[in-house]
């Protein structure tokens, strides 16, 4: 049955999925990006930066009570980092499924953590945890101009929407 095109719409989200250092330097970005390009998802946005440490600091604000915050923000400022925006129906949350646990030692097999990363530091992949960070993290590392809006042909074939 074709889904209505109002409650397609309405199901839409956009969740900030970025590709640590670690990743880029082991050359896990096709790999990475088509994971979430197969599943179905639409890119928005992408680019490759070095963060400053004072916007990793702002990116990871919430953790800055944490022991592992100062290496961590040295971490994400150490090299490029691939910032992308996903869309979809459901993406943020299923986006966090795709991406596996924090500790890739706890990730499930056929995650992205599990089946490319060993320890819980060098874990490659950042992706928003709810609604209202995946819009504070778009906000932060995107200019409203960057979000690109495009009409991709194979999404009524993906969602059955007339
Ligand atoms: P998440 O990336 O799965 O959302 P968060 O708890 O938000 O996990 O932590 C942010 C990042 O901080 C993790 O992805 C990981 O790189 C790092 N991190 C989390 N816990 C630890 C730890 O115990 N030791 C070192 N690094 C950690
Ligand atoms: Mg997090």
């Amino acid at each position: 049955m074709l889904q209505d095109q109002e409650a397609h719409a309405a199901e839409m989200e956009r969740t900030f999925i970025a590709i640590k250092p670690d990743g880029v330097q082991r050359g896990l970005i096709s790999e990475i990006v088509s994971r979430f390009e197969r599943k179905g998802y639409k890119l928005v946005a992408i680019k490759l930066i070095v963060p400053s440490k004072e916007f990793a600091q702002k990116h990871y604000h919430d953790l800055k009570e944490r022991p592992f915050f100062d290496g961590l923000c040295d971490f994400l400022s150490s090299g490029p980092v691939l910032a992308m925006v996903w869309e979809g129906e459901g993406v943020i949350k299923y986006g966090r499924k795709l991406i596996g646990a924090t500790d890739p030692q706890k990730s499930e097999p056929g995650t992205i953590r599990g089946d490319l990363a060993v320890v819980v530091g060098r874990n490659i992949i950042h992706g928003s945890d709810g609604p209202e960070t995946a819009e504070d993290e778009i906000a932060l590392w995107f200019e409203p101009k960057e979000l690109v809006s495009y009409t991709n042909n194979a999404e009524k074939w993906i969602y059955g929407v007339n």
